[in-house]
């Protein structure tokens, strides 16, 4: 399980304190004195934030899970994307001040990629003036997360009717709706008492916890009657059960927990409701009742389908981490889907075809490690000692049958949209400093690099990923460079001219004889409505089998290999201006059985005709990274913060007062509310706001707006300047762009090229 969100909403206090309510941390370290158990690395105590997914098995009553604390910020997306790809549920926050925000979304999608059914969703930071559960639900509503989320306990502002009223001191209860328990913590650091709720309306009018005149008390046979009710919606069997009951307005209130939960849990694995739960990380509000919650509702690795999946041999792992330790060595983290893995165990790479043997096995606590014989199925651990194994790549046992040697599901890295060159302080530096990149790629894949012009060139997802990764050369790999300027990274397009007759027989000299063979593929520029793949950079390239055509080093034929391998290297620097091709449509069709050449020829041969064909079709568009950014600034700043925008290039999707509309400005028209259980605002109430975004008693305008990345380097800076301190803004890699003319002879310039 993971927790994934936006930056900043709170996974990693909300980590700490699991640790600390589950007895592994005697006291919680905090983010904002760079003392978290998650966030070990030098840079994410300097700066707050979290740059690496880490893991922890965590013990909760009789449940074990594998907990991964994820980055929120999309510059280390591949953490989340390989973190996607071996969790069987997620718990996404919301800091409830905020709602939906930019990245919220961004892994909602990385989830739905990767196929992770099982979700809660954690209402977090309810303690903090301008909270709302009402507003965060309807945010999420309005971005249609899910058309049934399903709130599950309710905060209370306090106990006492009158303080309640304003929202203060914040959150001091919790209401579990299933279980009809109260939570009350009664001061900081104390441990929570918990109530049982009485079962008929005229007790629980005369309940000793409130006071008679508490709001929330009448509302709370509503929320838990709604919740019910909803729940039936999709489970016919709660469906009859309730239409059996007595109609006393009490019935709903003598329904145990212990029928609810199995159609809660069928519902949540199946992802027909969103269940939500509220807290506060930072007080330790509501974090047993998460983990309770993600105990009863989420899956056991057997109830979710793997690929294969039994507790006996052969061993199938999926390393979806692997890093560099100076202590250690190379550290593959793996989950195990099949079979028992034990130390000192011989071990087949089944996507890269090589031998690896595991050495020593660990348990990791963050960067505590604990030494342990065996891996069993399901479980989350380290093996040290392979030697090749990258993120992303299938472990099978040495005796596994060739069936079995099938590589898993990969993990795919986001495209690389920001480059720079490395310059090595002096020759002898060279050395080192490709094999320390070489390293960094072993543990980071979506940082790319390769030569161009004789200069070393990095490619990372965004300039703090940069920046992450120049400091992580310094201090681990203490290797001497300089970074050069920062650039974007350019795509070209296929141009529209029509195949030469014969354009895909390829006729040459091997080994001083003549050789000819016909590649068996199909190119043309992607169509309307064809989306491309992002194994393939952006392209979308199919097999002979009319399915999408894995990575060259995961196809397991080696003739097929050869071509993809062929068509990997010719669309990766297109023969007009050297620029990594994008939205080219491949399809590889039937290879005859006697090809009548070698692999390598194969190989040879289809760079050649792959090559040739996109010449022959003549230069196409010129493509660059565009984000979208959505800005809050005070109504002054407004115009300027406008006219900078449209002077680079920036074009505006939406204007309003405030970030009520999806975060993406997109028009798409919310989910409904209907079987929808939405609070009263009043039921939460919190203090004035007086949130970043705003700044006290001003009115935030927000502003959508897609512009170039070029562009938007040094926004921060700029927009400091121009909303003289009272700006804010978010900006998520919205893919790449087609660009006019005049831009496209601009960036040729830039590249060298006209
Ligand atoms: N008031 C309040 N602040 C919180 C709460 N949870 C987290 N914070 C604060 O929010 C800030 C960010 O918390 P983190 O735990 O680092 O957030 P994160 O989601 O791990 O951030 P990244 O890993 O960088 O994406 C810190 O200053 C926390 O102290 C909460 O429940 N209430
Ligand atoms: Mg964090």
């Amino acid at each position: 399980m993971a927790f994934v969100a936006h930056i900043d909403s709170g996974k990693t206090t909300l980590t700490e304190s699991v640790l600390y309510t589950t007895s592994y941390l005697s006291c919680s370290g905090s983010v904002d004195t760079g003392s978290t158990t998650t966030d070990f690395l030098p840079v994410e105590r300097e700066r707050g934030i979290t740059v690496q997914s880490a893991s922890i098995p965590v013990k909760w009553k009789d449940w074990t899970f594998n907990l991964i604390d994820t980055p929120g910020h999309a510059d280390f997306g591949m953490e989340v994307e390989s973190a996607s790809r071996v969790i069987d549920g997620a718990v996404i926050l919301l800091d409830s001040v905020e709602g939906v925000e930019a990245q919220t979304k961004g892994v909602w999608q990385q989830l739905d990629r990767y196929d992770v059914k099982t979700r809660m969703m954690f209402f977090n930071k309810l303690d903090r003036p301008g909270a709302s559960v009402t507003q965060s639900l309807r945010s999420l509503l309005a971005n249609q997360f899910h058309p049934r989320p399903t709130i599950l306990t309710l905060p209370i502002a306090s106990f006492n009717s009158r303080q309640y009223a304003h929202g203060e001191p914040g959150i001091e209860g919790l209401v579990d709706l299933v279980r009809w328990q109260v939570w009350k913590w009664a001061g900081e650091g104390s441990d929570p008492t918990c109530h049982p709720l009485p079962e008929t309306i005229e007790e629980l009018n005369k309940f000793s916890l409130f006071p008679a005149d508490h709001p929330i008390v009448p509302h709370l046979p509503i929320a838990r009657t709604e919740l019910i009710e909803n729940l039936s919606m999709v489970s016919e069997e709660l469906m009859e059960y309730l239409l059996e009951l007595p109609s006393s307005p009490s019935a709903y209130l003598e329904i145990e927990a212990e029928r609810l939960m199995p159609h809660l849990r069928s519902a949540t694995i199946s992802n027909e409701v969103l269940p939500v739960v509220c807290g506060s990380a930072l007080k330790h509000v509501g974090t047993q009742l998460l983990l309770d919650y993600v105990g009863e509702l989420f899956p056991s690795p057997l109830d979710v389908p793997h690929e294969a999946q039994t507790r006996t041999s052969p061993v199938r792992a999926l390393a979806w981490k692997v890093t560099w330790d100076a202590k250690r060595g190379w550290m593959t983290f793996v989950r195990v889907y099949s079979g028992k893995l034990t130390k000192q165990s011989g071990l087949f790479n089944a996507s890269r075809n090589r031998k690896e043997k595991a050495g020593k096995l660990m348990l990791l606590y963050a960067s505590e490690a604990q030494e342990v014989d065996e891996l069993p199925m399901g479980s989350v651990g380290v093996v040290l000692g392979l030697k090749h194994t990258r993120t992303g790549d299938t472990l099978v046992s040495m005796g596994a049958n060739s069936e079995q040697r099938t590589a898993l599901r990969d993990i795919t890295p986001p495209p690389a949209v920001v480059s720079t060159s490395v310059i090595p302080q002096s020759h002898s530096d060279l050395e080192p400093v490709q094999q320390a990149l070489d390293a960094l790629t072993r543990t980071d894949p979506s940082v790319r690099v390769d030569v161009q012009e004789g200069q070393l060139v990095v490619q990372g997802l965004g300039t703090l990923h940069l920046e992450i990764v120049e400091n992580k050369l310094r201090s681990e790999w203490n290797v001497n460079f300089e970074f050069g300027q920062r650039r974007v990274s350019y795509r070209e397009g296929m141009g529209m001219g029509e195949p030469q007759e014969n354009w895909d027989h390829w006729s040459g000299e091997v080994n001083g004889k003549p050789a000819s063979v016909v590649i068996p593929v199909e190119i043309r520029p992607m169509e309307e409505g064809e989306v491309g793949d992002p194994v393939w950079d952006g392209n979308l390239v199919i097999g002979p089998r009319g399915k999408p055509l894995p990575s060259p080093e995961s196809i397991s034929t080696s003739r097929l290999a050869a071509i993809g391998d062929g068509l990997a290297t010719a669309l990766s620097n297109s023969p007009h201006y050297s620029l990594p091709l994008t939205k080219v449509y491949v399809k590889v069709n039937e290879l005859p059985k006697d090809i009548g050449v070698s692999i390598a020829t194969l190989n040879t041969a289809t760079v050649a005709v792959v090559r040739n064909r996109i010449r022959s079709a003549g230069p196409g568009p010129i493509l660059e990274p565009y984000v979208h950014v959505k800005i809050s600034v005070p109504e002054k700043s407004f115009g300027n913060v406008i006219n900078d925008l449209t002077e680079n290039g920036g074009e505006l999707l939406e204007m309003g007062e405030d970030s009520s509309s999806g975060f993406d400005g997109s028009e798409a028209s919310a989910f409904s509310d209907e079987g929808v259980y939405v609070p009263p605002a009043w039921v939460s109430p919190s203090g004035s706001y007086t949130g970043k975004s705003g700044g006290q008693g001003t009115v935030k305008h927000v502003i959508h707006a897609s512009a170039p990345l070029k562009q938007m380097f040094d926004y921060s800076n700029r927009l400091r300047a121009i909303a003289e301190g009272h700006g804010n803004f978010e900006m998520t890699v919205d893919g790449f762009k087609d660009v006019s003319e005049a831009r496209c002879l601009e960036i040729l310039k830039e590249i060298g090229r006209a």
